[in-house]
């Protein structure tokens, strides 16, 4: 069965958000347009507690969109943003979140990020996504949401190396575009076997 995976669709990636990424919020309504055509729908929820390791506010003297080694590799620093519990956490207003099956929060622990909906950026940490899809018999998962080059795209490739077929809808998705990050990370979805649509 199919499953739409809809990924950080929170107020601090929209504009005017702390980590805004550009058009972010013209794709609210197509996703929720989206909604009645799978049988499962999950949202992940970018969730970071505000000592979190990811923020370049908690690396002295780093600047933000630097990236540094952590103890699982490098890790690209960003303006803090999804605060536990904050208004930019929260999801987009509009966004139908009342209808989703499942959500799932990620990057909850202080000392390791997470991009993936399925893996935490030590690549070895699950969050428990892969096993509630099997569960539920999803085999075909389709993936939407912000942002394409990171999130989006390292969900879409965990999915595959976890024995999932994977689409990302583009349309349906924005990107940061950091250093080139957008095609790098096509280039990088195809290769894994992801389908872009
Ligand atoms: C994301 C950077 C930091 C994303 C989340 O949703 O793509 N990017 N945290
Ligand atoms: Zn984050």
């Amino acid at each position: 069965m199919r499953a739409l995976i809809i990924i950080d669709m929170q107020v601090d990636f929209c504009p005017g958000g702390a980590l805004a990424v550009a058009g972010g919020d013209e794709i609210v309504a197509p996703i929720n347009a989206m909604m009645d055509d799978y049988d499962a729908v999950v949202l992940t929820q970018d969730w970071h507690p505000p000592d979190h390791s990811s923020f370049a506010g908690n690396h002295p003297g780093a600047a933000p969109f630097s990236t540094v080694t952590m103890g699982y590799g490098p890790q690209v620093l960003w303006p803090a943003h999804c605060v536990i519990g904050s208004a930019g956490a929260a999801f987009h207003p509009r966004l139908d979140a009342d209808r989703a099956d499942l959500v799932i929060r990620k990057g909850f622990r202080a000392g390791i990020d997470s991009y993936s909906a399925f893996r935490e950026n030590d690549r070895d940490t699950p969050t428990g996504l892969a096993g509630y899809l099997r569960e539920r018999g999803a085999d075909d998962l389709h993936f939407v949401g912000l942002a394409h080059d990171f999130c989006v795209a390292w969900s879409a490739m965990d999915a595959r190396a976890l024995g999932f077929r994977a689409t990302v809808i583009e349309a349906a998705t924005r990107a940061i575009d950091l250093d080139g990050s957008r095609d790098a990370a096509r280039t990088a979805m195809r290769d894994a076997g992801v389908t872009l649509a």
